[in-house]
């Protein structure tokens, strides 16, 4: 299946795996690459020691091109970006901001640079300042979210930029694969089902948390910090969004509270499995996972589908 995003990164499939903190390391991402797919290594918040225990166990387990995901927001952002350029990383995705004070020193190391974008104007400027792709996502993702759906970001950005475009958020089978081609994206980007994984480490209660979820199982915590992040409905959830109701309607809220509620609560979720106080970031389309499988099984069962259905559909122009 050749898209201009194959072909740039020289991967067999147009599906590309989540950076998602604490569940994309090594395991997970050498599996999604090795079968065909883009692994990422996400680094999330991690101090610069332990992405480079991560990328130097990437490099021993894959054996096809991968990437590594930069989350702008990380306290050790710079200098997790002078390891990566330093360890000869080849592809580049960044995350929960604006890449650009970065982009000269990527392109200068030959580094593939492709940042998420949440809107048409970061979209457009990423590609003036030399982005060779761009993941366009929607808030259906999980985790760290923009304001627009990815069935309205998508075709607006398709129609104001010309390099290849991977679409995030809601693509949780074939089906949505092939609307995602439909709409002009090269690829999709997959989360929630690879959380649903063998090879994934995430917690199994996290897994079954997935499985179990129906369509309207997930919030959106953290309006009003500026960084909402999609989650699992939980017990969690249920206090930090009454917390952060009674803090809006004050005249200066309180965000450090809500900042202690949140803080740990990922590790919580994927490392510990805690349903009672764990953020269990996961996208709209958790109710359609309904089983675990291997990446290379679901990979496969992606393509199948949206070559089905592609097929299918054919009858519309007969
Ligand atoms: O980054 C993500 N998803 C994430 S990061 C993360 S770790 C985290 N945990 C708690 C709070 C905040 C982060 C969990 N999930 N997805 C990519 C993404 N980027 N989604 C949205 C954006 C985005 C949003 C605004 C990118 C750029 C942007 O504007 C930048 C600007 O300055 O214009």
């Amino acid at each position: 299946m050749k898209t201009a995003i194959t072909e740039l990164l020289n991967i067999e499939y147009p599906i590309v795996q989540g950076a998602m903190a604490w569940v994309a390391d090594a395991d997970l991402a050498s599996a999604v690459s090795n079968a065909g797919g883009l692994g990422v290594i996400g680094t999330g918040h991690d101090p610069v020691e332990v992405v480079e225990k991560k990328v130097t166990l990437m490099k021993e387990k894959a054996s096809k091109p991968f990437a590594v995901n930069v989350m702008l927001l990380n306290p050790q952002v710079d200098a997790v970006v002078d390891y990566l350029i330093e360890a000869g990383i080849k592809i580049i995705t960044t995350g929960a901001g604006n890449p650009a004070k970065y982009m000269k020193r990527f392109k200068e190391a030959g580094i593939a640079v492709i940042p998420v974008v949440a809107s048409v104007a970061l979209a457009k400027r990423m590609e003036r300042i030399g982005a060779d792709a761009i993941i366009v996502e929607g808030m259906e993702a999980g985790g760290h979210i923009g304001k627009s759906t990815t069935m309205t970001l998508l075709p607006q950005v398709v129609d104001e930029i010309n390099i290849p475009i991977i679409a995030a958020g809601g693509f949780g089978d074939g089906r949505g694969m092939a609307a995602a081609l439909m709409l002009g994206a090269d690829a999709i980007q997959v989360g929630t089902r690879f959380v649903v994984s063998h090879e994934s480490n995430a917690h199994p209660r996290f897994k079954q948390a997935i499985i179990e979820a129906k369509d309207i199982d997930t919030v959106v915590t953290g309006q009003i910090t500026g960084h909402p992040v999609r989650v699992l409905r939980n017990p969690l959830t249920t206090q930090y969004l009454q917390a952060e109701k009674e803090e809006t309607s004050k005249e200066t809220p309180d965000i450090l509270r809500l900042d202690e509620i949140a803080k740990g609560a990922l590790r919580r979720a994927v490392v510990e499995g805690d349903w009672q106080s764990g953020s269990f970031m996961a996208g709209q389309i958790a109710g359609l996972v309904s089983k675990e499988q291997s990446c290379h099984d679901i990979i496969q069962d992606y393509i199948n589908e949206c070559k089905e259905i592609i097929k299918i559909n054919q009858k519309f122009v007969d």
